[in-house]
């Protein structure tokens, strides 16, 4: 079993690797860009071709894993048995067409709905986040400590404005109180490079109102590993195959946010 997973890791780093080198290749190319639920909702043509290319991969080496990728080219999944590849070719779509940065790989792989393994790899910095169930969690070669404890006028918390102000998901009194005590607020506009910050140390917290499995399977996988709190505004587990909000912190800062802020929230 070691061994399967061991071998998993593997192939999962060189694709992501390789899916990497594809996608710089394409900055000096031009790219289509398309919209898809709305005008500022964009895809191109390397969401597709990245994701058709863990797909290929994944098959010709484990014909029995299913995929469940954003653009839609992995199957449909109704239940969490066996092996899936949650993947999101390209996490932060808007900055990679943009920017060229701040956009990020994200595959977490899970097995009867338990995450097994974590990626994100923020590209442009070559810097590959990684966990593994039980061993550890690691940026590229080196080993992240374990989340500690900080109060919340110490932290920086992630978050977009939307959220504080008028909009359809949540009413802007119950995180403007938050916003105005902590230290400081940061957007990054890639839900896997803000949770891999977390991981990492670099951000606090992260609080989103709705993200897809892709979004979050990898950064999930990440944060847990390191004894972070992954839940969803109401302080519920994830469940891997649906949408839902997103509050990811580091212990303690977990459950006092939650107690003192969002338990004004109604989901
Ligand atoms: P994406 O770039 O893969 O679409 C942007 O704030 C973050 O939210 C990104 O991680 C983005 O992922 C995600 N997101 C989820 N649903 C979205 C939507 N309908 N439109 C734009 N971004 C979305
Ligand atoms: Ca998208
Ligand atoms: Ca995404
Ligand atoms: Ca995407």
């Amino acid at each position: 079993m070691r061994d399967f997973w061991n071998q998993v890791d593997t192939y999962a780093k060189q694709w992501i690797k390789e899916a990497g080198d594809r996608i710089k290749a394409s900055f000096s190319r031009e790219l289509v860009i398309e919209t898809k639920s709305n005008p500022n909702d964009l895809v191109t043509n390397m969401d597709k071709d990245i994701e058709q290319f863990f797909i290929s991969k994944i098959k010709e080496v484990f014909p029995g894993h299913r995929i469940l990728g954003e653009e839609g080219y992995g199957e449909k999944i109704e239940t969490s048995e066996g092996v899936i590849w949650v993947i999101d070719p390209i996490d932060g779509t808007m900055n990679f067409v943009h920017q060229q940065r701040n956009f990020a790989i994200s595959v977490g792989i899970f097995e009867n709905g338990v995450g097994q393994a974590g990626f994100i790899y923020d590209v442009v910095h070559d810097e590959l986040y990684h966990a593994r169930k039980g061993k550890g969690a690691y940026i590229n070669d080196q080993q992240l400590p374990p989340l500690k404890q900080v109060s919340i006028e110490e932290s920086i918390v992630s978050l977009n404005a939307t959220w504080v102000t008028e909009n359809r998901r949540i009413d802007p009194s119950v995180l403007s109180p938050l916003v105005t005590r902590v230290r400081g607020t940061r957007s990054y506009g890639s839900a896997a490079i803000e949770l891999a910050y977390v991981a990492a140390g670099r951000l606090d917290a992260y609080i989103t109102m709705r993200l897809a499995p892709w979004d979050f399977a990898a950064g999930k996988v990440l944060i847990e590993e390191l004894g972070g709190v992954v839940t969803d505004l109401e302080g519920k587990p994830l469940d891997i195959l649906d949408r839902s909000s997103v509050f990811v912190a580091k212990p303690g800062l977990h459950e006092e946010i939650l107690s003192t802020y969002l338990s004004k929230y109604k989901g």
